[in-house]
């Protein structure tokens, strides 16, 4: 399985999160399936995935979006989400990127629309700007509360241990309010050396999501000047996210909702590490699960065709 000689992508950011939209190869990714689609995707990832995002053409904090054709008739387009070392589950702040990037293209009007992702269908609002998107995330939960992880080699943490909760939001989440770090662009250094620490102390200590599922997302939350709450997320590929990580958003509302300290129909706001912000609600569905729903919105920075042919 090899790259045409010439691959078209649309780049965005959200809230300074980038995502890179393939388009024109909407039959590459084989399965009946969008989970089997993703599965092909994760097995060829070397040949297909990598060279689209990584440098030289692209970089570690890309999340690239591969849009198919949709297995269930009733959504518009199916998406596989994909970063600098691999596949995701779902990603938030790249399903606002596509969708301001469809509306962009003339393709996709404002109004309601269905979107497939490997873990679900996602609904979603495109507002009459073209920017500004809204969806409901896949069902979000707090698996486990105050889970303590040793972390003996981190020299900023106050102990030599976390406690945090276990969340998923589409991806999985260790969320951590009290580490007593500053979340500022300006300690990036310190917030990226301690993640990475917990990040590696969760694989050491056999710490998982359900059924043995990897915990790849790390996020520190504390006080935001501008909005509830503020975070640093590390994500898979250890680059950070620019955005309020629209699924670590999601497993942090999962875990405010199970404390009783978010009802549903109230809004939080996340700020980012950078500034930027997402809106969040949840509902509850017929399931009792939490239905995160968020709003944001991207810009469209680039259209590009990626060469391949002298390789
Ligand atoms: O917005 O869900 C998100 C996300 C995951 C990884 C990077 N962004």
């Amino acid at each position: 399985m090899m790259l045409p000689a010439r691959v078209r992508v649309l780049d965005s950011h959200t809230g300074g999160e980038p995502t890179r939209m393939v388009i024109g190869m909407e039959e590459t990714l084989i399965g009946q399936t969008m989970a089997e689609r993703r599965l092909y995707l994760r097995e060829n990832f070397q040949a297909l995935g990598a060279p689209i995002v990584n440098e030289p053409r692209g970089n570690d904090i890309i999340v690239g979006a591969w849009m198919c054709t949709p297995v269930d008739p009733s959504c518009f387009a199916g998406v596989v989400f994909f970063n600098n070392v691999g596949v995701l589950q779902m990603c938030g702040h790249a399903t606002i990127g596509v969708i301001a990037t469809l509306a962009w293209q003339g393709v996709l009007p404002p109004g309601i629309h269905r979107l497939e992702t490997p873990v679900g269908i996602i609904e979603i609002e495109l507002h009459s700007d073209g920017k500004t998107v809204s969806f409901e995330n896949v069902a979000s939960e707090r698996y486990r509360s105050a889970v303590r992880v040793e972390v003996p080699v981190s020299p900023s943490l106050e102990n030599s241990f976390v406690i945090g909760d276990i969340a998923y939001g589409g991806n999985w989440f260790y969320l951590v309010d009290d580490h007593g770090l500053e979340l500022e662009v300006s300690n990036v250094s310190q917030l990226m050396a301690t993640t990475l620490s917990i990040k590696a102390a969760l694989i050491e200590q056999g710490i998982t999501g359900e059924n043995g599922d990897e915990i790849d997302h790390v996020e520190l939350v504390g006080p935001s000047k501008k909005a509830d709450a503020k975070n640093f997320v590390l994500c898979p590929g250890n680059a950070y996210d620019r955005s309020p990580c629209g699924t670590g958003t999601s497993a942090k509302v999962a875990c405010l909702a199970a404390a009783g300290k978010l009802k549903a129909g109230e809004t939080f706001r996340q700020e980012s590490i950078t500034g930027s912000c997402f809106e969040a609600t949840y509902r509850i569905n017929d399931s009792g699960a939490v239905i995160p729903k968020l709003t944001g919105s991207a810009e469209v920075i680039a259209e590009t065709t990626l060469l391949f042919e002298r390789e």
